[in-house]
């Protein structure tokens, strides 16, 4: 009896999505260790515990494919990017980084549609709402490095925004989460 509740098109696209979170973890690790590297030990913090979050990502989707009875494909993961050339460039790629990912796990919503596979589609609808926090978290970034100065950005303002991100959360707030008396 066949107990794969995966088409073998879903069951792809999931396997492929797992590894891409895998590569995002390796983003991440590469630059936190970048930024390790220049002196930014508090960005680097940030940057470590979000390669955690990455390879959180990696092990939901590996235990879905599981637990649909499909086959788990492990492959290579592609190498990171090259280290950027300032913490402004650095913040610029993470963002461009998490707007291709949701482009992604948009793909796998409309794919799950198309085959009207509702479990798949419910269960893409957390990385939805993960992608807009990791988009939002990403955009703060921006926004800060802004404020201090883009790649003008003065040392001192660099110490403290790197002093800052050693205590920064590692979720954002969800706009679904926020009320008028809790803004
Ligand atoms: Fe940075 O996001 Fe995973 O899904």
């Amino acid at each position: 009896m066949n107990t794969n509740r995966l088409s073998k098109t879903l069951a792809a696209a999931l396997n492929a999505q797992m590894t891409k979170e895998a590569h995002a973890s390796q983003i991440y690790l590469a630059y936190a260790s970048w930024a390790d590297n220049k002196g930014y030990g508090g960005i680097a913090n940030f940057l470590f515990r979000h390669a955690e979050e990455e390879r959180n990502h990696m092990m939901k989707i590996l235990e879905y494919i599981l637990k649909r009875g499909a086959e788990v494909k492990i492959s290579a993961i592609p190498a990171p990017h090259e280290n950027p050339a300032s913490i402004n460039s650095c913040f610029e790629k993470i963002f461009s980084h998490e707007v291709e990912n949701t482009r992604e796990v948009y793909k796998l919503v409309k794919m799950s549609l198309e085959e009207e596979d509702w479990a798949t589609w419910n269960f893409m609808q957390w990385f939805v709402k993960e992608q807009i926090e990791e988009e939002t978290l990403a955009k703060s970034l921006m926004d800060k490095m802004k404020i201090a100065g883009g790649e003008k950005v003065s040392s001192n303002a660099l110490y403290s925004l790197d002093r800052d991100l050693e205590k920064t959360p590692d979720d954002a707030r969800s706009a679904l989460d926020v009320t008028a008396a809790n803004p």
